[in-house]
């Protein structure tokens, strides 16, 4: 059993339950370009034992090919968004030909990472000060992942770089615990119901290059997925809402639709669910987006923060019934 009081060592990994949350582990004593078997079974026992939220220290700042070697434990490497044509990005005119492997060769050759993608206000490798909109220091809004495409990324992984000396904390819920406390209610009324997730604005709340404003929540942009999924892994449900901004759930008058998503959303979010993650710099917090939603809480407007950020491929949502 993982707890806070004691941490239970495995294979020269030390792992200890995060501070005052119901679930999530943190693990110590990895070497992302050694992980044996026997450690990847540890991961892996933590992840299940505590609902899909780790957090690995490290004592230092990761290589990428450090975070690489980690992300996959958890899957096969996505592509950062924006780097690829049809992924996170539109295909530029007379770029139709281009295969996969020849764009990775072009990044490659400008010094660039394909898989690898950066958060902050400071520039990947110089660091220096970068301008960003005003709203990267506000709070940021719970959601999953790019859950407004089909087949959203299953794990992301954060790796904290240069970290406030306070705020900017990762606020992380868990929807496994929040479906099995759902309301009976609520329950009847959205089991077999589908929600539509909406793309058109990060979670910072700025509109994402080529998209407009939906007239209402019926005609956004996104995808729909069923309102409990299945974790197939670990065979626990989840609440899978995206996030809250232009959400709707197919198929009701938009009024009747708000209200339930708002009730949803009150019940999803309820303090007993979450864990407010404050980052040391090093460490990698890795989370199954089907599991878990998040949020950035906010930081001042002088403060620095910067991270690297990798995804694993994801696979196709499973309804809770199904
Ligand atoms: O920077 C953070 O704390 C969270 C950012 C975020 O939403 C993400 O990396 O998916
Ligand atoms: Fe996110």
């Amino acid at each position: 059993m993982i707890d806070e009081q004691t941490a239970t060592t495995v294979a020269g990994l030390t792992v200890r339950a995060l501070p005052g949350a119901r679930f999530g582990a943190e693990i110590t004593g990895l070497d992302p370009l050694r992980i044996g078997d026997e450690q990847r079974a540890a991961i892996w026992d933590a992840y299940a034992e505590r609902h899909g939220l780790l957090c690995f220290s490290f004592d230092r700042l990761l290589e990428a090919d450090e975070l690489h070697a980690l992300t996959a434990v958890f899957g096969k490497n996505e592509f950062a968004p924006g780097m690829i044509n049809g992924i996170g990005k539109g295909t530029p005119k007379g770029e139709e030909h281009l295969t996969v492997e020849e764009q990775v060769a072009a990044l490659r050759a400008r010094g660039e990472d394909p898989y690898l993608a950066f958060i902050g206000n400071l520039t990947p490798g110089t660091l220096e000060a970068k301008p960003v909109d005003d709203r990267f220091y506000g709070e940021w809004e719970w959601h999953s992942d790019m859950s407004y495409i089909a087949v959203p990324p299953t794990f992301s992984l954060l790796h904290g770089r240069v970290i406030p000396d306070e705020d900017g904390d990762t606020g992380f819920c868990s929807q496994v615990m929040a479906a099995r406390e759902l309301p009976e209610g609520l329950r009847r009324r959205v089991a077999s119901r589908w929600a539509k997730h909406d793309s058109t604005y990060g979670s910072s709340g700025v509109m994402r290059e080529g998209m407009d404003a939906p007239a209402s929540p019926v005609e956004a942009l996104g995808h729909a997925h069923p309102i409990l999924r299945r974790v197939p892994g670990t065979g626990e449900e989840a609440l899978f809402l995206g996030r809250r901004t232009n959400g709707y759930i197919v198929g009701l008058p938009l009024e009747e639709s708000e209200r339930l998503l708002d009730q949803l959303w009150a019940h999803a979010t309820q303090e007993r669910f979450c864990y407010r993650h404050r980052w040391r710099a090093g460490q990698v917090v890795v989370w199954d987006n089907r599991m878990m939603m998040h949020m950035r809480h906010p930081l001042a407007n002088d403060d620095v923060r910067f991270m690297w950020r990798t995804q694993t491929k994801g696979e196709p949502v499973v309804p809770a019934g199904g």
